[in-house]
């Protein structure tokens, strides 16, 4: 039995989109067909995939009639029972269609405003239908190229506004539903709002109903951005707003790759997964794992299937090498918390008077600590041999 195959238990989820990509690019047509959503899922249960996500019109094409919405919901319900697979997370397209061509809750037209707002609510209706208890909200045209075109300000409130509202239409409807907003900095539009994580938390902090929304960072937009995706996922953590993860892989500097999680920056990679299985110390992400990314557009459908168990493998890879790292004594060692029985009480306390004029008093040698060497070089090297496999296992 191969210890690193995905199981259900894993909790591994990929999109429809994602598995379902058919290699189209801005400079070329698709090069694989089109699947079906409950061959899609069959697949994935067979590579041992917990769940699957889905837009509104990956499974229900946009301008369905009702009638035909629910035969679609119906099958695919039918499917998911089959295969044991569940939908952990939905979302709406926001992008595709040309109305959206402005963005949506931040566009300048009140009817593209008000449609956007109407099409979400249908698709929250068919996520909770489906079983989903997270929301993703990716603003994918939510930005500008002109940007004199509205006042950043206002694209603020507006979004604030939408926010506020889907959260009202949720609490209303009763629905077990948790939103979780996923930042980008560019792409399809030239500059998009709330460009990364950082940003996106703090506006969370502005809404009525702040308690019911979290984050879904990917981490192919905050390396985009050429920010560190670990520090990122642990402030979502620490600020307990880690509510969905999109997982995959990305080069510095370029597009939107959404490669195969793991492909790239393997050091990155490794130090996420062991954030977020909490082998380091400190609580772990349970959350499903979800992985935002496609194949090569290269490959043939097998080779689609060869990029959805390399995700999940790798990630297993790395989490029994995390477990390793963080079992070495060594490692252990070098990274145990340095202790002073004299300041620690001092600065492990709030603020008192007498703490502060104790700081002030202290007698710290300036020179005497500037002189000790940290064993970092040490540390990293352990890090790489324990990631290549010199070291641990
Ligand atoms: C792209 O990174 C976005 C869309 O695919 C989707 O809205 C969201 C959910 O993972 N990620
Ligand atoms: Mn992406
Ligand atoms: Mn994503």
């Amino acid at each position: 039995m191969d210890p690193y195959a995905a199981q259900k238990s894993d909790k591994f989820s990929f999109g429809l989109w994602t598995v379902g990509n058919a290699g189209r690019d801005p400079f070329g047509e698709p090069v694989r067909a089109v699947q079906e959503p409950n061959y899609l899922v069959r697949k994935l249960a067979e590579c041992g995939a917990y769940g699957v996500n889905l837009h509104d019109n990956d499974l229900v094409p946009f301008g369905a009639s009702r009638t035909e919405r629910d035969r679609i919901v119906r099958e695919f319900k039918q499917t998911l029972k089959d295969t044991g697979m569940v939908v952990p997370m939905a979302t709406t397209n926001l992008f595709t269609h040309p109305i959206f061509k402005d963005g949506a809750f931040s566009a300048n037209d009140p009817k593209v405003r008000a449609f956007a707002l109407q099409k979400t609510m249908a698709s929250i209706d068919l996520g909770v239908e489906l079983g989903a208890k997270i929301y993703v909200f990716w603003g994918g045209r939510e930005g500008t190229e002109a940007d004199a075109c509205r006042d950043p300000r206002v694209a603020i409130q507006r979004t604030r506004a939408a926010m506020d509202f889907l959260c009202g239409y949720v609490k209303d409807q009763g629905y077990d539903l948790k939103f979780a907003l996923e930042a980008k900095p560019n792409e399809p539009r030239s500059e998009n709002y709330f460009p990364t994580t950082g940003h996106m938390l703090h506006f969370i902090s502005t809404l009525q109903h702040h308690e019911m929304v979290g984050v879904n960072p990917e981490v192919a937009h905050e390396v985009m951005a050429g920010l560190s995706f670990v520090h990122t996922v642990a402030q979502a953590m620490e600020a307990n707003k880690l509510f969905h993860i999109d997982l995959n892989g990305q080069k510095i500097g370029r597009y939107d790759q959404d490669l195969r999680f793991g492909s790239e920056d393997i050091k990155g990679s490794f130090l996420l997964v062991r954030l977020l299985e909490g082998t380091c110390g400190g609580k772990s992400y349970t959350g499903p794992k979800h992985f935002d990314a496609h194949a090569y557009r290269t490959e043939d459908e097998s080779g689609v299937w060869d990029f959805a168990k390399g995700c999940m493998r790798t990630y297993k890879l790395l989490a029994a090498r995390a477990n390793a790292f963080d079992s070495d004594p060594e490692i252990k060692a070098l990274i145990a918390e340095v202790k002073d029985a004299h300041l620690d009480p001092l600065l492990n306390a709030s603020y008192s008077r007498a703490s502060a004029q104790a700081l002030k008093a202290a007698p710290i040698d300036a020179t005497a600590v500037a002189k000790r060497g940290l064993g970092y070089e040490r540390l990293d090297q352990l890090t790489i041999e324990h990631i290549m496999g010199a070291r641990g296992l």
